[in-house]
């Protein structure tokens, strides 16, 4: 592929693995904490529809553990590779790179009333597979307005067990009610604060998804 052209011809080259580049932001010469050299750094995440099916006919999915990010390893590596720029993971720690601060620092996603965070077409369905880090400064896409401003926030009475909520995330409480009956729809569906969010319903992920997410999250 060679040098970066333009935004668009890498939302496209992303785009062929069902990926999508969620956000990005400009990196000042010498700024700690990137690799050296780094201008521009983009945030990637799964592009519905079809990010599932796509994945589901990888080799990685082969039975082993972390299917989904040894794709992610492979795939954003060499797409990486082949534009010279550096990949980074949010798995593989800890020590984590800061995703969230990343994405908050992309303009496009925002912390929602329950912290989590909340992007601007995918709502609380966001994540985040990798991101590229590439020497040469491109536009990023514009900075949009926080979209919970508007909403009446059911995010924040939609946990069955009162364990996220807008007085934070108590996740041992989280872990307890999802090892009860109760909890099965939230291990079968996804985890039912993000699926309350207006923007996260116009936004096609497959419950099966949803799923394996939740039983890697709650083994
Ligand atoms: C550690 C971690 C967790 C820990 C959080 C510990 C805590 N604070 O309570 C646990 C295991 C609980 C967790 C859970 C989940 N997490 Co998490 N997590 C991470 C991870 C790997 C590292 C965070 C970190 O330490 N960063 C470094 C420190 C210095 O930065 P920080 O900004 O202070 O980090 C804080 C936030 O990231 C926050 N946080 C992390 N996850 C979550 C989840 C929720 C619900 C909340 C409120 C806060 C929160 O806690 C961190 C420590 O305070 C990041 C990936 C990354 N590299 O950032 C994903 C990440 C933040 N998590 C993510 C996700 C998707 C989840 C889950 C929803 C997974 C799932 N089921 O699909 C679950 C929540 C369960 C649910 N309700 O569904 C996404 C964020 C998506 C979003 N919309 O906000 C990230 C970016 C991973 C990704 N690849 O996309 N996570």
């Amino acid at each position: 592929m060679g040098a970066v052209a333009s935004l668009s011809t890498l939302g496209a080259a992303v785009a062929a693995e069902q990926l999508e580049i969620l956000g990005g932001f400009a990196v000042a010469e010498g700024e700690q904490g990137f690799p050296a050299g780094t201008r521009t750094l983009l945030l990637l995440g799964p592009k519905e529809p079809g990010f599932w099916p796509h994945l589901t006919l990888q080799p990685e999915w082969d039975g082993e553990p972390d299917p989904v990010d040894r794709w992610s390893r492979r795939v954003i590596g060499r797409i990486a590779c082949d534009l010279g720029a550096k990949a980074i993971f949010p798995f593989g720690g800890p020590p984590y790179h800061p995703f969230y601060q990343w994405a908050l620092r992309s303009g496009r996603v925002w912390d929602s009333p329950v912290r989590l965070l909340v992007h601007a077409d995918q709502g609380l369905m966001v994540s985040f597979r990798g991101a590229l880090a590439l020497k040469e400064a491109l536009d990023v896409p514009p900075p949009v307005a926080r979209p919970c401003e508007a909403c009446a926030a059911p995010c924040l009475t939609a946990c069955p067990a009162g364990a996220l909520t807008g007085q934070g995330y108590d996740v041992p409480v989280c872990h307890g009610f999802l090892d009860g009956p109760e909890g099965k729809d939230c291990m079968t569906g996804g985890c039912l604060v993000r699926r309350a969010c207006p923007l996260s319903q116009t936004y096609a992920r497959l419950p099966e998804q949803s799923a394996h997410h939740m039983r890697q999250f709650h083994k």
